[in-house]
Protein backbone atom coordinates (compact mmCIF):
# COMPACT_ATOMS: atom_id res chain seq x y z
CA UNK A 1 0.00 0.00 0.00
CA UNK A 2 1.29 3.28 -1.19
CA UNK A 3 0.75 6.44 1.47
CA UNK A 4 2.20 9.65 1.39
CA UNK A 5 3.16 10.40 4.88
CA UNK A 6 0.52 12.84 6.52
CA UNK A 7 2.46 13.37 9.58
CA UNK A 8 6.21 14.17 9.95
CA UNK A 9 7.49 13.07 13.72
CA UNK A 10 5.95 9.55 15.38
CA UNK A 11 7.90 8.07 17.89
CA UNK A 12 6.68 5.46 20.43
CA UNK A 13 6.54 6.85 23.56
CA UNK A 14 5.58 3.93 26.47
CA UNK A 15 4.82 0.63 26.17
CA UNK A 16 2.82 0.11 29.67
CA UNK A 17 2.39 -3.52 30.52
CA UNK A 18 0.84 -2.70 34.40
CA UNK A 19 -1.80 -0.01 35.68
CA UNK A 20 0.76 1.79 37.73
CA UNK A 21 2.82 2.13 34.85
CA UNK A 22 0.35 4.82 32.74
CA UNK A 23 1.18 7.66 31.59
CA UNK A 24 0.76 11.04 32.82
CA UNK A 25 -1.88 12.35 30.04
CA UNK A 26 -0.83 15.27 28.41
CA UNK A 27 -1.82 15.40 24.99
CA UNK A 28 -5.22 14.37 22.92
CA UNK A 29 -5.48 10.82 23.08
CA UNK A 30 -7.05 8.27 20.48
CA UNK A 31 -7.34 4.63 21.42
CA UNK A 32 -7.22 1.32 19.12
CA UNK A 33 -9.38 -1.36 20.18
CA UNK A 34 -11.19 -4.37 19.12
CA UNK A 35 -10.74 -8.28 19.02
CA UNK A 36 -7.52 -9.93 18.52
CA UNK A 37 -6.39 -10.17 15.06
CA UNK A 38 -8.66 -7.73 13.67
CA UNK A 39 -6.47 -5.02 12.25
CA UNK A 40 -5.97 -2.77 15.11
CA UNK A 41 -1.92 -2.69 14.57
CA UNK A 42 -2.33 -2.29 10.88
CA UNK A 43 -5.28 0.27 11.66
CA UNK A 44 -2.42 2.45 13.18
CA UNK A 45 0.04 1.68 10.98
CA UNK A 46 -2.40 2.62 7.69
CA UNK A 47 -3.48 5.67 9.52
CA UNK A 48 0.01 6.94 10.77
CA UNK A 49 1.34 6.41 7.18
CA UNK A 50 3.72 4.26 8.67
CA UNK A 51 4.50 0.62 7.53
CA UNK A 52 5.64 -1.50 10.74
CA UNK A 53 5.27 1.30 13.41
CA UNK A 54 2.67 -0.57 15.35
CA UNK A 55 3.79 -4.36 15.48
CA UNK A 56 1.44 -6.24 13.29
CA UNK A 57 0.69 -10.43 13.66
CA UNK A 58 -1.12 -12.67 12.31
CA UNK A 59 -0.70 -14.41 15.84
CA UNK A 60 -4.01 -13.47 18.02
CA UNK A 61 -3.22 -11.85 21.03
CA UNK A 62 0.25 -10.32 19.86
CA UNK A 63 -0.28 -7.22 21.28
CA UNK A 64 -0.37 -7.59 24.77
CA UNK A 65 1.00 -4.10 26.48
CA UNK A 66 -0.81 -0.71 25.67
CA UNK A 67 1.45 1.13 23.46
CA UNK A 68 1.92 4.71 23.15
CA UNK A 69 2.73 6.59 19.82
CA UNK A 70 3.10 10.31 20.23
CA UNK A 71 2.41 11.76 16.49
CA UNK A 72 3.94 15.39 15.64
CA UNK A 73 3.80 16.22 19.53
CA UNK A 74 0.30 17.00 18.98
CA UNK A 75 -1.62 13.58 20.15
CA UNK A 76 -1.26 10.39 20.97
CA UNK A 77 -2.26 7.23 19.65
CA UNK A 78 -2.96 4.05 21.78
CA UNK A 79 -2.88 0.60 20.69
CA UNK A 80 -4.48 -1.43 23.07
CA UNK A 81 -4.32 -5.12 23.75
CA UNK A 82 -6.93 -7.21 21.50
CA UNK A 83 -10.37 -8.71 24.19
CA UNK A 84 -12.04 -12.22 23.49
CA UNK A 85 -8.35 -14.27 22.31
CA UNK A 86 -10.00 -17.34 23.91
CA UNK A 87 -6.18 -19.37 24.18
CA UNK A 88 -4.74 -16.91 26.44
CA UNK A 89 -4.42 -18.28 29.76
CA UNK A 90 -6.89 -16.79 32.51
CA UNK A 91 -4.26 -14.80 33.76
CA UNK A 92 -3.46 -13.05 31.31
CA UNK A 93 -6.55 -12.56 29.83
CA UNK A 94 -7.66 -10.64 33.14
CA UNK A 95 -4.63 -8.60 33.20
CA UNK A 96 -5.13 -7.21 29.68
CA UNK A 97 -8.95 -6.70 30.36
CA UNK A 98 -7.96 -4.35 33.86
CA UNK A 99 -5.29 -2.74 31.78
CA UNK A 100 -7.84 -1.49 28.98
CA UNK A 101 -10.61 -0.78 32.14
CA UNK A 102 -8.18 1.19 34.10
CA UNK A 103 -7.50 3.20 30.80
CA UNK A 104 -10.43 3.23 30.05
CA UNK A 105 -12.17 4.89 33.60
CA UNK A 106 -9.30 6.92 34.43
CA UNK A 107 -9.49 10.66 33.86
CA UNK A 108 -7.40 11.04 30.59
CA UNK A 109 -7.56 13.42 27.43
CA UNK A 110 -9.11 10.57 25.41
CA UNK A 111 -10.85 12.26 22.92
CA UNK A 112 -12.03 9.62 20.31
CA UNK A 113 -11.85 5.46 20.82
CA UNK A 114 -12.00 3.84 17.30
CA UNK A 115 -13.67 0.39 17.63
CA UNK A 116 -12.58 -2.14 14.98
CA UNK A 117 -14.72 -5.11 14.15
CA UNK A 118 -14.07 -7.37 11.07
CA UNK A 119 -16.65 -6.48 8.40
CA UNK A 120 -17.15 -10.54 7.66
CA UNK A 121 -18.08 -11.64 11.27
CA UNK A 122 -21.60 -10.63 12.81
CA UNK A 123 -22.12 -8.80 16.24
CA UNK A 124 -21.74 -11.00 19.38
CA UNK A 125 -22.41 -10.75 22.96
CA UNK A 126 -18.52 -9.56 23.65
CA UNK A 127 -18.91 -7.11 21.10
CA UNK A 128 -22.30 -5.52 22.39
CA UNK A 129 -20.66 -5.12 26.09
CA UNK A 130 -17.75 -3.69 24.87
CA UNK A 131 -20.26 -1.20 22.70
CA UNK A 132 -22.54 -0.62 26.05
CA UNK A 133 -19.27 -0.44 28.15
CA UNK A 134 -18.29 2.74 26.39
CA UNK A 135 -21.00 4.42 25.36
CA UNK A 136 -21.65 4.08 29.45
CA UNK A 137 -19.23 5.87 29.98
CA UNK A 138 -19.51 8.29 27.43
CA UNK A 139 -16.71 7.34 25.21
CA UNK A 140 -17.04 8.83 21.51
CA UNK A 141 -16.02 6.04 19.41
CA UNK A 142 -15.92 5.64 15.25
CA UNK A 143 -16.69 2.53 14.12
CA UNK A 144 -14.01 0.75 11.71
CA UNK A 145 -15.33 -2.28 9.56
CA UNK A 146 -11.89 -3.89 8.03
CA UNK A 147 -10.70 -6.14 5.94
CA UNK A 148 -13.17 -5.17 3.40
CA UNK A 149 -10.71 -6.17 0.81
CA UNK A 150 -11.86 -10.17 1.69
CA UNK A 151 -15.50 -9.36 0.71
CA UNK A 152 -16.44 -8.53 -2.97
CA UNK A 153 -17.58 -4.98 -3.60
CA UNK A 154 -21.65 -6.04 -4.05
CA UNK A 155 -21.68 -8.26 -0.84
CA UNK A 156 -20.21 -5.31 1.41
CA UNK A 157 -23.33 -3.93 1.91
CA UNK A 158 -25.13 -7.00 2.86
CA UNK A 159 -22.31 -7.34 5.75
CA UNK A 160 -22.09 -3.87 6.93
CA UNK A 161 -25.70 -4.12 7.49
CA UNK A 162 -25.70 -5.96 10.65
CA UNK A 163 -23.09 -3.37 12.46
CA UNK A 164 -24.62 -0.47 11.11
CA UNK A 165 -27.78 -1.82 13.03
CA UNK A 166 -26.40 -2.65 15.92
CA UNK A 167 -23.56 -0.11 16.64
CA UNK A 168 -24.37 2.64 14.01
CA UNK A 169 -26.68 5.20 15.96
CA UNK A 170 -24.33 5.15 18.45
CA UNK A 171 -21.15 5.54 16.61
CA UNK A 172 -20.07 9.29 15.77
CA UNK A 173 -19.23 7.72 11.85
CA UNK A 174 -19.05 4.41 10.51
CA UNK A 175 -16.39 3.49 8.03
CA UNK A 176 -15.25 0.42 5.56
CA UNK A 177 -11.42 -0.15 5.29
CA UNK A 178 -8.86 -2.33 4.42
CA UNK A 179 -5.53 -2.19 5.65
CA UNK A 180 -3.95 -4.28 2.83
CA UNK A 181 -5.85 -1.67 -0.42
CA UNK A 182 -5.58 1.27 1.81
CA UNK A 183 -9.16 1.87 0.95
CA UNK A 184 -11.28 3.78 3.28
CA UNK A 185 -7.85 5.30 4.85
CA UNK A 186 -7.69 8.70 3.84
CA UNK A 187 -11.50 9.26 4.93
CA UNK A 188 -11.31 7.66 8.37
CA UNK A 189 -7.71 9.80 9.35
CA UNK A 190 -9.28 12.96 7.98
CA UNK A 191 -12.61 12.17 10.21
CA UNK A 192 -10.41 11.55 13.06
CA UNK A 193 -8.57 14.62 12.93
CA UNK A 194 -11.33 16.88 12.36
CA UNK A 195 -12.78 15.28 15.40
CA UNK A 196 -9.43 16.09 17.66
CA UNK A 197 -8.88 19.43 16.09
CA UNK A 198 -11.67 20.70 14.43
CA UNK A 199 -10.56 23.69 13.56
CA UNK A 200 -7.32 22.65 12.28
CA UNK A 201 -8.08 19.09 11.02
N1 LIG B 1 -6.86 -9.00 4.29
C1 LIG B 1 -6.61 -8.13 5.27
N2 LIG B 1 -5.83 -8.49 6.31
C2 LIG B 1 -5.61 -7.58 7.30
C3 LIG B 1 -6.18 -6.28 7.28
N3 LIG B 1 -5.81 -5.63 8.40
C4 LIG B 1 -5.01 -6.49 9.08
N4 LIG B 1 -4.89 -7.65 8.43
C5 LIG B 1 -4.11 -8.84 8.85
O1 LIG B 1 -4.69 -9.36 10.04
C6 LIG B 1 -3.67 -9.89 10.90
C7 LIG B 1 -3.76 -9.22 12.26
O2 LIG B 1 -3.41 -7.85 12.12
P1 LIG B 1 -2.94 -6.97 13.38
O3 LIG B 1 -2.87 -5.57 12.90
O4 LIG B 1 -1.74 -7.56 14.02
O5 LIG B 1 -4.20 -7.17 14.32
P2 LIG B 1 -4.39 -6.71 15.85
O6 LIG B 1 -5.82 -6.42 16.02
O7 LIG B 1 -3.43 -5.64 16.18
O8 LIG B 1 -4.04 -8.05 16.61
P3 LIG B 1 -3.61 -8.23 18.17
O9 LIG B 1 -2.53 -7.26 18.46
O10 LIG B 1 -3.16 -9.65 18.20
O11 LIG B 1 -4.84 -8.01 18.98
C8 LIG B 1 -2.35 -9.66 10.17
O12 LIG B 1 -2.02 -10.84 9.47
C9 LIG B 1 -2.66 -8.52 9.21
O13 LIG B 1 -1.82 -8.52 8.06
C10 LIG B 1 -7.01 -5.93 6.15
O14 LIG B 1 -7.58 -4.83 6.03
N5 LIG B 1 -7.19 -6.89 5.19
MG1 LIG C 1 -1.95 -5.54 17.61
Amino acid sequence: MKVKKPFKEISLTKRVFRVEDLPVGTLPEIAFLGRSNVGKSSLINAFIGQKRLARVSSRPGFTQALHFFRVDHRFWVVDLPGYGFAKAPADVQKNWSLLIEKYLTSPRPIKLLIVIFDLRRKPDDLDNLLINYITQQRRPFVMVLNKVDRVKKTSRPHYAKAWVQAFGPRARHTFLTSCRTGEGIKEFRHFVLQEIFPQKG
